[in-house]
């Protein structure tokens, strides 16, 4: 009887410590034999002005990514200004507390200044010059960083949802060839910046036609010797879409192809209305959907988030993180596209000024149930 208390008491707290244990474990922890997690931080976060979004930032996670400071507009706004400030101070917060630190994004069609395509006199640069464009601004950004970003976005979006080059500023200025560009930024960022790891990253991945071209590029990179070291699937889903078919392919594919598999920027959007993730155009900036008709329809969930809905989200996020987890071989990193629902880009695309609840910490920092479920996943 005494042995039976005694064991009892043993196990109990055994369990117990346990169980205090795993309520204290953070994310970076709980998946710390699967693969890097990250977030994406703004200005306020990486400087410290946001105290609270850094210390969550500092505590949670091993990787980051620049929401918006390493890109070209905010690097080198006019022809004769670089603008370093907020990106070395973003890589240093990361270097300061042992971060993988992600470059994002070299070539892009949005947040480019206009200089970049187009003369003082308004005319187009041609094919030639914009080669040179491309080639000086990647010299300059990756060398500056040499050392200091652990790997780039190389390339972004530039395929579409059929699988083909989308028509965006830098494609047309190459007059289509969407192939060279990607060679000459991948040629030129392995040849700038050697040791650091270059990726293709976009949204739609899991589409099957948009996959298979961006497959494409990867083998065309690959059969010229053009370094390619992984792709990033941006992961701006839904509650019900993409399909857990899809995902998997997508994973999968990459996989196959010998380079890594990130899922770079996850958020979960619970809004109607924006199906598809991002939805392109500006269809629903149009005045007619800002009346107030519209309003309660569009933005239902003003004052907080239904508990059904809430729980909707927290089992989303379970069985994404499931998928990942269950795929950890294939997987390099999972980053978060930021830390609490107030920060995310989701409150204003793709219809302005809405509450949207696409993270796992609330808008006050309290973490949502969706956390624990994440953090469960890795010790069952
Ligand atoms: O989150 C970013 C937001 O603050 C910017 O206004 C927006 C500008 O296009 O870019 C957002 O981040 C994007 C990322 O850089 C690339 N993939 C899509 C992201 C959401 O639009």
């Amino acid at each position: 009887m005494k042995r039976k208390i005694i064991l009892t008491t043993a196990l109990s707290l055994i369990i117990g410590s346990h169980i205090t244990a795993a309520d204290n474990t953070t994310l970076k922890e709980a998946y710390a034999g699967a693969f890097k997690i990250g977030t994406a931080v703004n200005g306020q976060i990486a400087s410290g002005r946001n105290a609270q979004g850094q210390k969550i930032a500092i505590e949670q996670f091993n990787a980051i990514s620049p929401e918006n400071d390493l890109k070209a507009e905010v690097l080198h706004p006019t022809k004769d200004t670089w603008n370093w400030r907020a990106a070395d101070n973003y890589v240093e917060f990361g270097k300061n507390n042992g971060m993988f630190v992600l470059g994002h994004t070299l070539i892009w069609h949005n947040q480019s200044p206009e200089f970049f395509f187009k003369h003082d006199d308004g005319s187009d640069k041609s094919v030639e010059e914009m080669k040179e464009v491309l080639r000086s601004y990647i010299e300059t950004v990756t060398k500056h960083f040499h050392g200091k970003v652990n790997a780039w976005d190389v390339v972004n979006e530039i395929i579409g949802d059929d699988g083909k080059y989308r028509s965006t500023v830098w494609t047309n200025s190459f007059k289509g060839d969407g192939d060279e560009i990607v060679k000459l930024a991948f040629k030129y960022a392995s040849e700038y910046t050697p040791g650091t790891e270059l990726y293709y990253n976009d949204f739609n991945v899991w589409r099957p036609a948009k996959r298979d071209g961006i497959a494409r590029i990867v083998r065309m990179l690959q059969k010229e010797g053009i370094r390619i070291d992984g792709v990033g699937i941006q992961a701006h889903w839904g509650l019900n879409y993409p399909s857990r078919e899809d995902i998997i392919a997508a994973i999968d594919t990459f996989a196959a192809l010998g380079v890594k598999v990130m899922i770079t920027e996850l958020d979960i959007d619970v809004l109607p209305i924006s199906k598809e993730g991002q939805v392109i155009g500006k269809s629903l900036n149009d005045p007619i959907y800002q009346l107030p008709e519209f309003e309660k329809f569009l933005d239902p969930y003003k004052n907080g988030l239904p508990d059904d809905v809430q729980a909707q989200l927290t089992e989303r996020y379970r069985e994404l993180m499931q998928i990942f987890y269950d795929r950890r071989d294939k997987i390099d990193r999972v980053t978060f596209w930021g830390v609490n629902d107030g920060m995310s880009w989701k409150n204003g695309s793709p219809v302005p000024n809405r509450t949207n609840y696409p993270l796992i910490w609330n808008r006050d920092y309290t973490a949502k149930p969706a956390l624990k479920a994440i953090l469960e996943i890795p010790g069952k």
